[in-house]
């Protein structure tokens, strides 16, 4: 963690496309409080949609993390990830009773579907450990770092905490990676950022 490792090194060389997915006009609307309503109840919906696609990725990472993980304590983590999800999605449903946002009538807008393909196609075996890994980091800490102010769902320490831990597994992964699995990981680093601002767009776009 003192050392500058390699996840630190892509994101300083991806610098604008980062502060694109964890400071989007989107969040930052939610944090002053200008945020559009309708566009809020979008994001809500949409949201709940994406969690209940993130978490087969995430049991699929869980697998992963007992078979071919070298360290016990990576099941754990992601374990602490995927209960989390649990209480995310009765978040989003108190959330969605709370606006009046139906989710039994949401469609997955485009940026979502695109983005639950790309999930589908990470759950693939041929797909490295590392790499699989570096996406998970990726998506939890644009949110916490998106959120990190605003909302204690993802603000909070323990979220910070459990990201810093996902993090330094895919960091230890990577440290023993192959060439090509370290170009795959940073692809899918920055294809996760721009699913992220994608998912940010649609969500500024109402409907
Ligand atoms: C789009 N990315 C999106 N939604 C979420 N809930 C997360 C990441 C969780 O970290």
């Amino acid at each position: 963690s003192e050392k500058k490792g390699v996840i630190d090194t892509w994101i300083d060389k991806h610098r604008s496309l980062y502060a694109a997915a964890t400071r989007h006009d989107f969040v930052v609307s939610i944090r002053d409080g200008s945020v559009d309503l309708s566009s809020f109840k979008t994001w809500l919906g949409q949201d709940y949609l994406f969690v209940r696609g993130f978490v087969p990725f995430v049991a699929n990472v869980l697998i992963r993390a007992g078979k071919e993980s070298g360290e016990t304590s990576d099941m754990e983590v992601v374990l602490g990830g995927l209960a989390s999800l649990n209480d995310e999605i009765e978040w989003f449903k108190s959330e969605g009773s709370k606006w009046g946002v139906d989710f039994s009538t949401v469609v997955a807008q485009k940026a979502n579907q695109e983005y639950s393909r790309f999930l589908e196609a990470l759950m693939s075996s041929e797909v490295e450990y590392s790499v699989v890994m570096t996406a998970f980091w990726a998506i939890e800490a644009v949110y916490q770092e998106s959120f990190a102010h605003s909302c204690n769902r993802w603000g909070n320490d323990g979220f910070r905490q459990y990201c810093l831990s996902v993090k330094n597994i895919a960091e230890r992964c990577l440290e023993n990676a192959s060439r090509e699995a370290l170009v795959e990981a940073e692809d899918v680093l920055v294809r996760v950022l721009e699913h992220e601002v994608a998912f940010w767009e649609m969500s500024r776009g109402g409907q």
